[in-house]
């Protein structure tokens, strides 16, 4: 016990000097060992590009923290993975429920999408490639495909109220602000898959990098506890990125520099994503990068496999309660 309270509040001390120093919630280590190891990288492999627009999208990229990014998968490959999405999806070997707290099935995710839909290899095109090769200054590796679905949950479940205290708002699909938990050079390139995503029903948000610095360090302790000058910056942000658009619209996002969240989508709208986790590395890109794709931790095969502290959820309830 003594442990594990000592554990917590290093934890903590670490966390509050990450996020005053680093302003994101991505961790302390995540934000000193993932700049080291790009900048060992950039001087021992580097990569770029001589195109001038590549290097405009990639300063964008690293300054802001996302671009959007459409990839140039044709409408004939995206219908098939639409179709094959919606059998997996429907089939309960297939797919997992992975949505937080009470509402599991919030969120459900392909099982292994990289093998069970080769397609998809095709939405990461040569282009978005050479922008992230050119953001790192150094090569890169594709470390994980997800494909989820989010569905309409109602209102009166996004919230929980205390006998005693104010009503703390809950997260069941990552639909709070937050940093993912993950080393800060890692980039994500979400894709949509499925049609008429926008602010209602369930398009991602993203802040940029220097917005969500400030909003970080005026009082963001995490997703659901967001106290001062940081609580009004997030209520009423100019700055917030809507990804909306039709199937195959991309966003290239460092989802630990950037707070950002999933919308809830509306009544009757359910809401499909690809995402591709990219990460620095010494070698290129192999072009049978898909056909090797390790399995993904995060997405297990079945329910009795999650780790209840993978790092990218949310904080789970009980830390919460030490701050009521
Ligand atoms: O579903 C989304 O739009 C965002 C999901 C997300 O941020 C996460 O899983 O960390
Ligand atoms: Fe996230």
């Amino acid at each position: 016990m003594q442990g594990t309270a000592l554990r917590y509040y290093s934890r903590m001390i670490a966390g509050e000097y990450a996020r005053l120093c680093y302003g994101n919630d991505a961790g302390f280590g995540n934000n000193t060992r993932a700049w080291r190891e790009l900048r060992r990288l950039r001087h021992e492999s580097p990569a770029g590009s001589n195109d001038a627009d590549v290097n405009a999208a990639a300063r964008l990229l690293n300054d802001e923290g996302w671009l959007k990014i459409d990839s140039t998968a044709g409408d004939s490959i995206l219908r098939r993975i639409r179709s094959r999405y919606e059998a997996l999806i429907a089939d309960a070997d297939a797919s997992i429920d992975l949505g937080f707290g009470r509402r599991v099935d919030a969120v459900r995710h392909i099982i292994d999408p990289m093998a069970q839909i080769p397609e998809l290899g095709a939405v990461f095109d040569e282009r978005v490639a050479e922008v992230v090769r050119t953001a790192y200054g150094t090569h890169f590796a594709v470390a994980a495909v997800r494909v989820w679905r989010t569905i309409h949950i109602p209102d009166r479940e996004l919230v929980r109220r205390g006998r005693f205290r104010r009503a703390r708002p809950v997260s069941v699909m990552a639909n709070l602000f937050h940093n993912d938990e993950h080393p800060v050079s890692t980039l994500k390139y979400f894709v949509q898959l499925t049609p008429d995503v926008g602010p209602d029903t369930g398009a991602l948000r993203v802040i940029p990098i220097h917005s969500t610095r400030r909003i970080v360090r005026a009082g963001y302790l995490r997703p659901d506890a967001v106290f001062g000058p940081a609580r009004r910056l997030l209520a009423a942000n100019d700055d917030v990125v809507v990804f909306d658009g039709a199937p195959g619209s991309g966003l290239l996002c460092n989802s630990e520099r950037c707070l950002h969240r999933a919308g809830i989508p509306k009544a009757g709208f359910e809401r499909a994503m690809i995402q591709f986790t990219l990460v620095p590395s010494a070698r290129p890109l192999p072009a049978d990068w898909a056909a090797h794709l390790p399995p993904d931790p995060g997405v297990p095969r079945r329910a009795l496999d999650i780790d209840l502290t993978r790092s990218d959820r949310v904080a789970p309830t009980p830390r919460s309660d030490l701050f009521a």
